[in-house]
């Protein structure tokens, strides 16, 4: 493809990008305007550079052709949460929207099945339909739904693996994979003190209740 041709392809996904961040930030702000608690922190999204694009098909021996099926994040959102229970309620709102403004293809849970990186993540991967000036179109794409610490290793191992091209000693490899299970027990740590803090509120609340009726 030369480079017009890309940019061309390239527009529905820079548009669903787009549209997706913008549906899935408002949804913090609808909630936050309530005074409710928003279990998405921040948003963002990126379409994949072209070289990555022909880095993938190459990697997943996929035709130029059939790029816009065989590679499933060219578009990419992603979502993060403070608690790991946050990711299942977003998982269970983009389930709600399934067959209105989108369509789900497949979830990939992998934070109870990590992979052996230590990555963790829950991937959904959607159908989702743009109007562009040329017409109708329906791109696929990814949501990654992640905790603040697993986007915090995902991006420093991301960029470890890139500025080390892929060759990272296997010792070095092991303690990046310590450092995933470490970032989990911190996330672990984090819902378990939520929760007692919400025991201890609720038993205070009873407490009051309690003694404004005496
Ligand atoms: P980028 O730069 O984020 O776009 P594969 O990539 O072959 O392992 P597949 O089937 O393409 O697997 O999809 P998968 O496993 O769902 O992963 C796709 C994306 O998830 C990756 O995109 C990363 O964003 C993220 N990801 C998956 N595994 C890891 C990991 O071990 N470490 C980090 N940091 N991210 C990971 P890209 O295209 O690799 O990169």
């Amino acid at each position: 493809m030369h480079a017009t041709e890309w940019r061309r392809f390239l527009i529905p996904y820079e548009n669903a990008v787009e549209e997706l961040k913008v549906k899935f930030k408002s949804i913090r702000t609808e909630l936050r305007s309530i005074g409710e608690y928003s279990p998405i922190e921040f948003v963002t999204g990126r379409v994949k550079r072209v070289s990555s694009i022909i880095e993938k098909a190459k990697k997943l021996g996929v035709d130029m052709e059939d790029i816009s099926t065989g590679i499933e994040d060219i578009a990419g959102i992603r979502i993060m949460c403070q608690f790991v229970e946050d990711i299942y309620t977003v998982v269970d709102y983009i389930r709600d929207r399934d067959g209105r403004d989108l369509e789900i293809v497949y979830e990939k849970d992998y934070i109870n099945n990590y992979k052996d990186s230590g990555y963790r993540s829950y991937h959904i991967i959607i159908k989702y339909p743009i109007q562009t000036a040329l017409g109708p179109k329906t791109i696929l794409a990814e949501i990654q739904i992640r905790t603040l610490a697993m986007n915090f290793w995902a991006t420093i191992e991301h960029s470890l693996k890139y500025k080390y091209k892929q060759n990272i000693p296997e010792h070095i490899e092991e303690r990046i994979k310590k450092a995933a299970d470490a970032a989990f027990k911190l996330d672990q740590e984090m819902s378990v003190i939520r929760h007692e803090i919400r025991l201890a509120q609720k038993m205070f609340e009873v407490r009051s209740k309690t003694i404004s009726n005496i």
